[in-house]
Protein backbone atom coordinates (compact mmCIF):
# COMPACT_ATOMS: atom_id res chain seq x y z
CA UNK A 1 0.00 0.00 0.00
CA UNK A 2 1.25 3.62 -1.17
CA UNK A 3 0.80 6.37 1.75
CA UNK A 4 2.97 8.70 1.19
CA UNK A 5 2.85 11.84 -0.49
CA UNK A 6 4.94 12.83 -3.17
CA UNK A 7 5.86 16.22 -5.01
CA UNK A 8 8.12 17.39 -7.89
CA UNK A 9 7.80 19.69 -10.92
CA UNK A 10 5.92 18.89 -13.87
CA UNK A 11 7.16 20.86 -16.63
CA UNK A 12 10.45 21.70 -17.98
CA UNK A 13 13.45 23.27 -16.09
CA UNK A 14 13.67 26.99 -17.79
CA UNK A 15 12.14 30.12 -18.44
CA UNK A 16 8.35 29.86 -18.95
CA UNK A 17 5.14 31.55 -18.52
CA UNK A 18 3.71 28.82 -15.97
CA UNK A 19 5.60 25.65 -14.05
CA UNK A 20 3.46 23.10 -13.08
CA UNK A 21 3.70 21.44 -9.44
CA UNK A 22 2.24 18.54 -9.04
CA UNK A 23 1.25 16.50 -5.70
CA UNK A 24 0.06 12.87 -5.60
CA UNK A 25 -1.08 10.72 -2.46
CA UNK A 26 -3.54 10.54 0.62
CA UNK A 27 -2.08 13.62 2.16
CA UNK A 28 -2.26 15.86 -1.57
CA UNK A 29 -5.20 17.90 0.22
CA UNK A 30 -3.95 18.26 3.42
CA UNK A 31 -0.57 19.48 2.76
CA UNK A 32 -1.59 21.73 0.12
CA UNK A 33 -3.92 23.53 2.27
CA UNK A 34 -1.29 24.06 4.96
CA UNK A 35 0.06 26.51 2.08
CA UNK A 36 -2.66 27.86 -0.03
CA UNK A 37 -4.95 30.82 0.52
CA UNK A 38 -8.09 30.28 -1.65
CA UNK A 39 -11.96 30.95 -1.30
CA UNK A 40 -12.38 27.57 -0.33
CA UNK A 41 -9.88 25.41 1.41
CA UNK A 42 -8.68 22.74 -0.88
CA UNK A 43 -9.93 19.48 1.00
CA UNK A 44 -13.95 21.24 0.20
CA UNK A 45 -13.01 22.16 -3.12
CA UNK A 46 -14.82 19.80 -5.79
CA UNK A 47 -13.03 17.40 -7.66
CA UNK A 48 -11.98 18.63 -10.78
CA UNK A 49 -12.05 22.17 -10.68
CA UNK A 50 -9.25 24.83 -10.49
CA UNK A 51 -9.24 28.13 -8.08
CA UNK A 52 -7.63 30.97 -7.96
CA UNK A 53 -5.57 31.89 -4.49
CA UNK A 54 -2.26 32.49 -3.18
CA UNK A 55 0.45 30.39 -1.49
CA UNK A 56 1.69 32.06 1.81
CA UNK A 57 4.88 31.13 3.79
CA UNK A 58 3.37 29.42 6.84
CA UNK A 59 6.37 30.41 8.82
CA UNK A 60 6.42 34.16 7.93
CA UNK A 61 2.68 34.57 6.27
CA UNK A 62 4.49 36.38 3.54
CA UNK A 63 2.86 35.68 0.00
CA UNK A 64 5.20 33.55 -2.16
CA UNK A 65 2.83 33.45 -5.41
CA UNK A 66 -0.86 34.02 -7.26
CA UNK A 67 -1.38 30.70 -8.49
CA UNK A 68 -4.31 28.04 -10.02
CA UNK A 69 -5.01 24.97 -8.28
CA UNK A 70 -6.77 21.94 -9.76
CA UNK A 71 -7.96 19.48 -7.38
CA UNK A 72 -8.30 15.88 -8.47
CA UNK A 73 -10.31 13.35 -6.27
CA UNK A 74 -9.35 10.25 -6.38
CA UNK A 75 -9.46 7.38 -8.67
CA UNK A 76 -9.77 9.56 -11.99
CA UNK A 77 -6.67 10.64 -11.88
CA UNK A 78 -3.25 10.16 -13.68
CA UNK A 79 -2.38 8.22 -10.89
CA UNK A 80 -5.48 6.67 -9.45
CA UNK A 81 -4.57 8.80 -6.24
CA UNK A 82 -5.26 12.39 -4.64
CA UNK A 83 -3.98 14.83 -7.20
CA UNK A 84 -3.22 18.09 -6.45
CA UNK A 85 -1.27 20.62 -9.43
CA UNK A 86 -0.49 24.11 -8.98
CA UNK A 87 -0.26 26.52 -11.90
CA UNK A 88 2.27 28.77 -10.43
CA UNK A 89 4.45 31.90 -12.03
CA UNK A 90 7.16 30.08 -14.37
CA UNK A 91 10.56 30.42 -13.80
CA UNK A 92 12.77 27.62 -11.73
CA UNK A 93 13.04 29.80 -8.26
CA UNK A 94 9.13 30.41 -7.52
CA UNK A 95 8.13 27.06 -8.42
CA UNK A 96 11.66 25.59 -6.74
CA UNK A 97 10.33 27.66 -3.37
CA UNK A 98 7.01 26.17 -3.64
CA UNK A 99 8.26 22.79 -4.63
CA UNK A 100 10.32 22.98 -1.14
CA UNK A 101 7.30 24.56 1.08
CA UNK A 102 5.37 21.43 -0.17
CA UNK A 103 8.56 19.06 1.19
CA UNK A 104 8.42 20.71 4.72
CA UNK A 105 4.73 19.95 4.87
CA UNK A 106 4.87 16.74 4.81
CA UNK A 107 5.44 15.83 0.83
CA UNK A 108 8.40 13.76 0.00
CA UNK A 109 10.30 14.33 -3.55
CA UNK A 110 8.88 12.18 -6.57
CA UNK A 111 11.41 9.82 -7.98
CA UNK A 112 12.18 10.22 -11.61
CA UNK A 113 8.74 8.06 -13.39
CA UNK A 114 7.14 7.79 -9.85
CA UNK A 115 3.85 9.20 -11.27
CA UNK A 116 3.96 6.91 -13.91
CA UNK A 117 4.58 4.44 -11.65
CA UNK A 118 2.09 5.03 -9.28
CA UNK A 119 -0.55 4.75 -12.08
CA UNK A 120 0.92 1.14 -13.07
CA UNK A 121 1.11 0.22 -9.41
CA UNK A 122 -1.98 1.46 -8.63
CA UNK A 123 -3.68 -1.19 -12.35
CA UNK A 124 -4.22 2.48 -14.11
CA UNK A 125 -1.56 0.86 -16.98
CA UNK A 126 -0.25 -1.61 -17.78
CA UNK A 127 3.98 -1.72 -18.06
CA UNK A 128 3.92 -1.86 -22.16
CA UNK A 129 1.34 1.39 -21.71
CA UNK A 130 3.88 3.56 -18.73
CA UNK A 131 7.02 3.27 -21.22
CA UNK A 132 4.65 4.50 -24.36
CA UNK A 133 4.06 7.34 -21.81
CA UNK A 134 7.99 7.43 -21.97
CA UNK A 135 8.43 7.00 -25.79
CA UNK A 136 6.12 10.09 -25.99
CA UNK A 137 7.91 12.12 -24.15
CA UNK A 138 11.17 11.44 -26.12
CA UNK A 139 9.49 11.23 -29.50
CA UNK A 140 11.36 12.73 -32.45
CA UNK A 141 8.47 12.93 -34.97
CA UNK A 142 4.49 13.27 -34.96
CA UNK A 143 4.75 9.84 -36.35
CA UNK A 144 6.39 8.26 -33.58
CA UNK A 145 4.29 9.94 -31.04
CA UNK A 146 0.92 8.96 -33.01
CA UNK A 147 2.34 5.37 -32.81
CA UNK A 148 3.43 5.37 -29.04
CA UNK A 149 0.08 7.15 -28.23
CA UNK A 150 -1.37 4.05 -29.61
CA UNK A 151 0.45 2.00 -27.64
CA UNK A 152 -0.62 4.26 -24.52
CA UNK A 153 -4.30 3.60 -25.66
CA UNK A 154 -3.24 -0.13 -25.55
CA UNK A 155 -3.19 -1.55 -28.88
CA UNK A 156 0.00 -4.15 -27.66
CA UNK A 157 -1.84 -4.67 -24.52
CA UNK A 158 -5.02 -5.89 -25.99
CA UNK A 159 -3.03 -8.07 -28.44
CA UNK A 160 -1.27 -9.70 -26.41
CA UNK A 161 -4.43 -10.17 -24.05
CA UNK A 162 -6.08 -12.13 -27.36
CA UNK A 163 -3.57 -14.02 -27.51
CA UNK A 164 -2.72 -14.62 -23.79
CA UNK A 165 -6.66 -16.02 -23.13
CA UNK A 166 -5.94 -18.58 -26.12
CA UNK A 167 -3.16 -19.54 -24.75
CA UNK A 168 -4.97 -19.94 -21.34
CA UNK A 169 -7.99 -21.94 -23.04
CA UNK A 170 -5.98 -24.00 -24.64
CA UNK A 171 -3.78 -24.65 -21.52
CA UNK A 172 -6.99 -25.22 -18.99
CA UNK A 173 -8.32 -27.88 -21.72
CA UNK A 174 -5.33 -29.77 -21.47
CA UNK A 175 -5.11 -29.46 -17.42
CA UNK A 176 -8.93 -30.26 -17.14
CA UNK A 177 -8.06 -33.66 -19.48
CA UNK A 178 -4.97 -34.32 -17.35
CA UNK A 179 -6.10 -33.61 -13.71
CA UNK A 180 -9.94 -35.30 -14.35
CA UNK A 181 -9.70 -37.74 -16.99
CA UNK A 182 -12.97 -39.59 -15.93
CA UNK A 183 -14.63 -36.30 -16.86
CA UNK A 184 -16.09 -36.78 -20.06
CA UNK A 185 -14.64 -33.56 -20.94
CA UNK A 186 -14.03 -32.43 -24.79
CA UNK A 187 -10.62 -34.37 -25.29
CA UNK A 188 -7.83 -31.48 -26.30
CA UNK A 189 -5.75 -34.03 -28.88
CA UNK A 190 -1.92 -33.30 -29.57
CA UNK A 191 -3.05 -32.47 -33.12
CA UNK A 192 -5.49 -29.37 -31.80
CA UNK A 193 -2.86 -28.17 -29.41
CA UNK A 194 -0.37 -28.37 -32.10
CA UNK A 195 -2.83 -26.13 -34.38
CA UNK A 196 -3.44 -23.67 -32.27
CA UNK A 197 0.23 -23.10 -31.15
CA UNK A 198 1.35 -23.07 -34.51
CA UNK A 199 -1.39 -20.04 -35.18
CA UNK A 200 -0.45 -17.79 -32.03
CA UNK A 201 3.29 -18.49 -33.34
CA UNK A 202 2.52 -16.97 -36.52
CA UNK A 203 1.38 -13.83 -34.66
CA UNK A 204 4.15 -13.56 -32.60
CA UNK A 205 6.40 -13.62 -35.70
CA UNK A 206 4.54 -10.73 -37.34
CA UNK A 207 4.80 -8.79 -34.00
CA UNK A 208 8.62 -9.35 -34.05
CA UNK A 209 9.17 -8.32 -37.57
CA UNK A 210 7.00 -5.07 -36.63
CA UNK A 211 9.88 -4.81 -34.57
CA UNK A 212 12.68 -3.37 -36.78
CA UNK A 213 10.77 -0.98 -38.38
CA UNK A 214 9.08 -0.01 -34.47
CA UNK A 215 13.08 0.37 -33.59
CA UNK A 216 13.67 2.68 -36.65
CA UNK A 217 10.54 4.81 -35.71
CA UNK A 218 12.08 5.39 -32.44
CA UNK A 219 15.13 5.38 -32.28
CA UNK A 220 15.69 6.97 -35.95
CA UNK A 221 18.43 5.45 -38.51
CA UNK A 222 21.73 6.73 -39.00
CA UNK A 223 22.52 7.82 -42.75
CA UNK A 224 26.41 8.90 -43.04
CA UNK A 225 27.25 11.13 -46.13
CA UNK A 226 30.58 9.65 -47.42
CA UNK A 227 33.10 10.71 -50.47
CA UNK A 228 35.91 12.08 -51.60
CA UNK A 229 36.78 15.85 -50.28
CA UNK A 230 34.95 18.49 -52.07
CA UNK A 231 32.01 16.56 -53.50
CA UNK A 232 29.42 18.51 -51.26
CA UNK A 233 28.99 16.08 -48.49
CA UNK A 234 28.67 19.16 -46.12
CA UNK A 235 26.32 21.17 -48.40
CA UNK A 236 24.35 18.15 -48.79
CA UNK A 237 23.98 17.64 -44.85
CA UNK A 238 22.96 21.43 -45.05
CA UNK A 239 20.20 21.34 -47.39
CA UNK A 240 18.89 17.95 -46.25
CA UNK A 241 18.89 20.03 -42.62
CA UNK A 242 17.33 22.83 -43.66
CA UNK A 243 20.45 24.84 -42.50
CA UNK A 244 24.01 25.85 -42.09
CA UNK A 245 24.91 23.14 -40.11
CA UNK A 246 28.37 22.13 -41.31
CA UNK A 247 31.34 24.63 -43.05
CA UNK A 248 30.95 24.51 -46.82
CA UNK A 249 34.02 25.90 -49.25
CA UNK A 250 35.98 24.97 -52.08
CA UNK A 251 38.82 24.10 -49.78
CA UNK A 252 39.26 20.27 -50.69
CA UNK A 253 39.73 18.50 -46.56
CA UNK A 254 37.47 21.49 -44.82
CA UNK A 255 35.31 19.28 -43.32
CA UNK A 256 37.56 17.57 -40.33
CA UNK A 257 35.36 15.74 -37.90
CA UNK A 258 32.10 14.23 -37.56
CA UNK A 259 29.02 16.65 -37.43
CA UNK A 260 25.87 15.11 -36.54
CA UNK A 261 22.31 16.41 -37.31
CA UNK A 262 19.12 15.04 -36.58
CA UNK A 263 16.55 15.54 -39.60
CA UNK A 264 12.91 13.96 -40.13
CA UNK A 265 12.18 12.73 -43.59
CA UNK A 266 8.28 12.06 -44.19
CA UNK A 267 8.17 11.03 -40.15
CA UNK A 268 11.21 8.70 -40.16
CA UNK A 269 13.87 10.71 -37.56
CA UNK A 270 17.22 10.35 -39.45
CA UNK A 271 20.51 10.72 -37.78
CA UNK A 272 22.27 12.49 -41.02
CA UNK A 273 26.62 12.18 -39.92
CA UNK A 274 28.41 14.70 -42.20
CA UNK A 275 32.04 13.25 -42.18
CA UNK A 276 35.35 14.05 -43.71
CA UNK A 277 36.37 14.07 -47.06
CA UNK A 278 38.07 10.46 -47.36
CA UNK A 279 41.70 10.60 -49.28
CA UNK A 280 45.11 10.07 -48.21
CA UNK A 281 46.62 13.29 -46.66
CA UNK A 282 49.75 14.20 -45.02
CA UNK A 283 47.90 16.18 -42.56
CA UNK A 284 47.77 14.88 -39.18
CA UNK A 285 44.41 16.26 -38.27
CA UNK A 286 42.86 15.55 -41.52
CA UNK A 287 44.12 11.84 -41.32
CA UNK A 288 42.07 11.66 -37.98
CA UNK A 289 38.99 12.62 -39.94
CA UNK A 290 39.29 10.61 -42.23
CA UNK A 291 39.96 7.80 -39.70
CA UNK A 292 36.79 8.50 -37.78
CA UNK A 293 34.89 8.95 -41.42
CA UNK A 294 35.92 5.12 -41.93
CA UNK A 295 34.06 4.79 -38.53
CA UNK A 296 31.13 6.55 -38.94
CA UNK A 297 30.56 4.37 -42.12
CA UNK A 298 30.45 1.14 -40.37
CA UNK A 299 28.44 2.32 -37.68
CA UNK A 300 25.53 3.36 -39.79
CA UNK A 301 22.26 1.78 -41.04
CA UNK A 302 22.87 3.81 -44.64
CA UNK A 303 25.76 5.14 -46.61
CA UNK A 304 25.31 8.16 -48.97
CA UNK A 305 27.82 7.84 -51.40
CA UNK A 306 28.46 11.03 -53.23
CA UNK A 307 30.98 10.99 -56.28
CA UNK A 308 31.04 14.11 -58.87
CA UNK A 309 29.52 13.90 -62.08
CA UNK A 310 32.77 15.55 -63.90
CA UNK A 311 34.94 13.10 -62.80
CA UNK A 312 32.66 10.54 -61.97
CA UNK A 313 33.73 7.52 -60.24
CA UNK A 314 37.46 7.70 -59.97
CA UNK A 315 39.90 5.72 -58.07
CA UNK A 316 39.13 7.21 -54.76
CA UNK A 317 36.01 7.29 -55.31
CA UNK A 318 36.30 3.01 -55.79
CA UNK A 319 38.22 2.63 -52.53
CA UNK A 320 35.33 4.22 -50.47
CA UNK A 321 32.57 1.92 -52.19
CA UNK A 322 34.84 -0.88 -52.01
CA UNK A 323 34.63 0.07 -48.01
CA UNK A 324 31.13 0.29 -48.21
CA UNK A 325 31.00 -3.24 -49.68
CA UNK A 326 33.16 -4.70 -47.54
CA UNK A 327 31.19 -3.17 -45.00
CA UNK A 328 28.25 -5.13 -46.18
CA UNK A 329 26.76 -1.34 -45.78
CA UNK A 330 23.62 -0.81 -48.04
CA UNK A 331 24.09 2.50 -49.91
CA UNK A 332 22.57 4.82 -52.09
CA UNK A 333 24.99 6.60 -54.99
CA UNK A 334 24.32 9.91 -55.71
CA UNK A 335 26.38 11.65 -58.60
CA UNK A 336 26.41 15.51 -57.59
CA UNK A 337 27.27 19.10 -59.36
CA UNK A 338 25.24 17.41 -62.24
CA UNK A 339 24.68 21.25 -63.01
CA UNK A 340 28.24 21.62 -64.28
CA UNK A 341 27.61 19.31 -67.18
CA UNK A 342 26.18 21.33 -69.57
CA UNK A 343 26.52 18.90 -72.92
CA UNK A 344 22.50 17.78 -71.90
CA UNK A 345 22.78 14.43 -73.94
CA UNK A 346 26.08 13.28 -71.84
CA UNK A 347 24.02 13.68 -69.11
CA UNK A 348 21.20 11.41 -70.38
CA UNK A 349 23.73 8.55 -71.38
CA UNK A 350 24.98 9.01 -67.84
CA UNK A 351 21.97 8.46 -65.69
CA UNK A 352 21.08 5.52 -68.68
CA UNK A 353 24.29 4.14 -67.67
CA UNK A 354 23.88 4.20 -63.95
CA UNK A 355 20.32 3.97 -63.51
CA UNK A 356 20.36 3.27 -59.44
CA UNK A 357 21.65 6.23 -59.04
CA UNK A 358 20.64 9.77 -57.69
CA UNK A 359 21.79 12.80 -60.00
CA UNK A 360 21.76 15.58 -58.01
CA UNK A 361 22.42 19.30 -57.96
CA UNK A 362 22.44 20.52 -54.40
CA UNK A 363 23.18 24.19 -56.50
CA UNK A 364 20.52 24.20 -58.47
CA UNK A 365 18.58 22.11 -55.62
CA UNK A 366 17.44 19.05 -58.50
CA UNK A 367 17.77 15.43 -57.10
CA UNK A 368 17.10 16.12 -53.50
CA UNK A 369 13.57 14.96 -53.44
CA UNK A 370 14.37 12.00 -54.75
CA UNK A 371 17.02 11.08 -52.80
CA UNK A 372 14.82 11.61 -50.02
CA UNK A 373 12.18 9.44 -51.51
CA UNK A 374 14.94 6.74 -51.57
CA UNK A 375 15.99 6.94 -47.95
CA UNK A 376 12.21 6.50 -46.82
CA UNK A 377 12.10 3.84 -49.13
CA UNK A 378 15.08 2.22 -47.40
CA UNK A 379 13.46 3.06 -43.94
CA UNK A 380 9.93 1.13 -44.64
CA UNK A 381 11.28 -1.12 -47.02
CA UNK A 382 8.90 -3.99 -46.05
CA UNK A 383 6.70 -2.54 -44.45
CA UNK A 384 2.87 -2.26 -45.47
CA UNK A 385 -0.06 -0.47 -43.58
CA UNK A 386 2.65 0.86 -40.76
CA UNK A 387 0.46 3.70 -39.59
CA UNK A 388 -2.27 1.52 -38.84
CA UNK A 389 -1.01 -2.26 -37.82
CA UNK A 390 0.26 -2.86 -33.75
CA UNK A 391 4.05 -2.10 -33.96
CA UNK A 392 6.43 -3.73 -31.43
CA UNK A 393 8.73 -0.53 -30.78
CA UNK A 394 10.43 -1.50 -27.33
CA UNK A 395 13.48 -4.08 -26.99
CA UNK A 396 12.26 -5.45 -24.25
CA UNK A 397 9.00 -6.50 -25.65
CA UNK A 398 10.87 -7.65 -28.84
CA UNK A 399 12.90 -9.80 -26.63
CA UNK A 400 10.09 -11.15 -24.63
CA UNK A 401 7.87 -12.22 -27.42
CA UNK A 402 11.24 -13.78 -28.90
CA UNK A 403 11.11 -15.80 -25.26
CA UNK A 404 7.82 -17.03 -25.84
CA UNK A 405 8.06 -18.03 -29.12
CA UNK A 406 10.49 -20.36 -28.16
CA UNK A 407 8.83 -21.96 -25.92
CA UNK A 408 5.72 -22.27 -28.15
CA UNK A 409 8.04 -23.35 -30.64
CA UNK A 410 8.91 -26.38 -28.26
CA UNK A 411 5.15 -26.92 -27.30
CA UNK A 412 4.56 -27.23 -31.38
CA UNK A 413 7.55 -30.10 -31.92
CA UNK A 414 6.09 -31.92 -28.80
CA UNK A 415 2.99 -32.18 -30.54
CA UNK A 416 4.35 -33.28 -33.78
CA UNK A 417 6.33 -35.82 -31.86
CA UNK A 418 3.55 -37.02 -29.93
CA UNK A 419 4.74 -35.99 -26.31
CA UNK A 420 2.61 -36.36 -23.74
CA UNK A 421 0.24 -33.47 -22.77
CA UNK A 422 1.79 -32.78 -19.48
CA UNK A 423 5.11 -31.75 -21.30
CA UNK A 424 3.11 -29.77 -23.24
CA UNK A 425 1.42 -28.17 -20.60
CA UNK A 426 5.03 -27.18 -18.60
CA UNK A 427 6.32 -24.89 -21.76
CA UNK A 428 2.81 -23.13 -22.58
CA UNK A 429 2.83 -22.21 -18.69
CA UNK A 430 6.17 -20.67 -19.37
CA UNK A 431 4.93 -19.38 -22.69
CA UNK A 432 2.63 -17.42 -21.05
CA UNK A 433 4.59 -15.96 -18.05
CA UNK A 434 7.05 -14.71 -20.86
CA UNK A 435 4.20 -12.64 -22.71
CA UNK A 436 2.80 -11.40 -19.09
CA UNK A 437 6.40 -9.97 -18.21
CA UNK A 438 5.53 -7.21 -21.14
CA UNK A 439 2.51 -6.21 -19.61
CA UNK A 440 3.45 -6.43 -15.98
CA UNK A 441 1.17 -9.49 -15.36
CA UNK A 442 4.75 -11.40 -14.91
CA UNK A 443 7.51 -8.50 -14.44
CA UNK A 444 10.01 -8.99 -11.54
CA UNK A 445 11.06 -6.18 -9.67
CA UNK A 446 14.14 -4.91 -11.22
CA UNK A 447 12.79 -5.02 -14.56
CA UNK A 448 9.78 -2.67 -12.99
CA UNK A 449 12.34 -0.39 -11.37
CA UNK A 450 14.55 -0.57 -14.87
CA UNK A 451 12.10 0.83 -17.00
CA UNK A 452 11.09 3.54 -14.48
CA UNK A 453 14.53 5.00 -13.89
CA UNK A 454 14.72 6.20 -17.39
CA UNK A 455 11.47 8.45 -16.58
CA UNK A 456 12.32 12.23 -15.95
CA UNK A 457 11.43 13.46 -12.75
CA UNK A 458 7.86 15.06 -12.69
CA UNK A 459 6.13 12.56 -14.69
N1 LIG B 1 28.57 23.59 -59.00
C1 LIG B 1 28.25 22.96 -57.90
N2 LIG B 1 28.99 23.14 -56.80
C2 LIG B 1 28.63 22.49 -55.66
C3 LIG B 1 27.50 21.63 -55.61
N3 LIG B 1 27.42 21.14 -54.37
C4 LIG B 1 28.44 21.65 -53.65
N4 LIG B 1 29.19 22.47 -54.43
C5 LIG B 1 30.38 23.23 -54.06
O1 LIG B 1 31.47 22.32 -53.84
C6 LIG B 1 32.35 22.84 -52.84
C7 LIG B 1 32.59 21.81 -51.75
O2 LIG B 1 31.37 21.63 -51.02
P1 LIG B 1 31.34 20.98 -49.58
O3 LIG B 1 29.91 20.76 -49.25
O4 LIG B 1 32.17 21.76 -48.63
O5 LIG B 1 32.06 19.62 -49.91
P2 LIG B 1 32.52 18.46 -48.88
O6 LIG B 1 32.33 17.19 -49.58
O7 LIG B 1 31.85 18.63 -47.58
O8 LIG B 1 34.06 18.78 -48.76
P3 LIG B 1 35.08 18.35 -47.56
O9 LIG B 1 34.44 18.71 -46.28
O10 LIG B 1 36.26 19.18 -47.86
O11 LIG B 1 35.32 16.90 -47.72
C8 LIG B 1 31.72 24.13 -52.36
O12 LIG B 1 32.32 25.21 -53.00
C9 LIG B 1 30.26 23.98 -52.77
O13 LIG B 1 29.63 25.23 -52.97
C10 LIG B 1 26.72 21.49 -56.83
O14 LIG B 1 25.72 20.77 -56.89
N5 LIG B 1 27.16 22.16 -57.92
MG1 LIG C 1 32.58 18.95 -45.73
Amino acid sequence: MINDTIAAISTAVGSSGISVIRLSGPQAFEIADRIFRGKTPVRDQKSHTIQYGRIISPETGETIDEVLLTKMESPRTYTREDVVEINSHGGYTIARTLLNMLYENGARPAEPGEFTRRAFMNGRIDLSQAEAVMDIIQARTDRVSRVAVKQLEGSISRKLEDIRERLIELLSGIEVNLDYPEYDAEEVTLAQAGETTKKIIGILDELIKSFSFGKLLREGMEAVIAGKPNVGKSSLMNRLARKNRSIVTDIPGTTRDIIEEYINIKGIPVKLVDTAGVRKTADRIEQLGVERSVQAIAGADLAIVLVEAGTLITDEDEAILKKVREEGKPYILCINKTDLIMDGSRLEKLKKDMPDAVFMSIAEDTGIDELEERIFRFAAENIHDMDNQVLVTNARHESQLKKAKAYLESVYAACQSGMTLDMVALDLKAALEELGKITGHHADEDVINAIFSRFCIGK
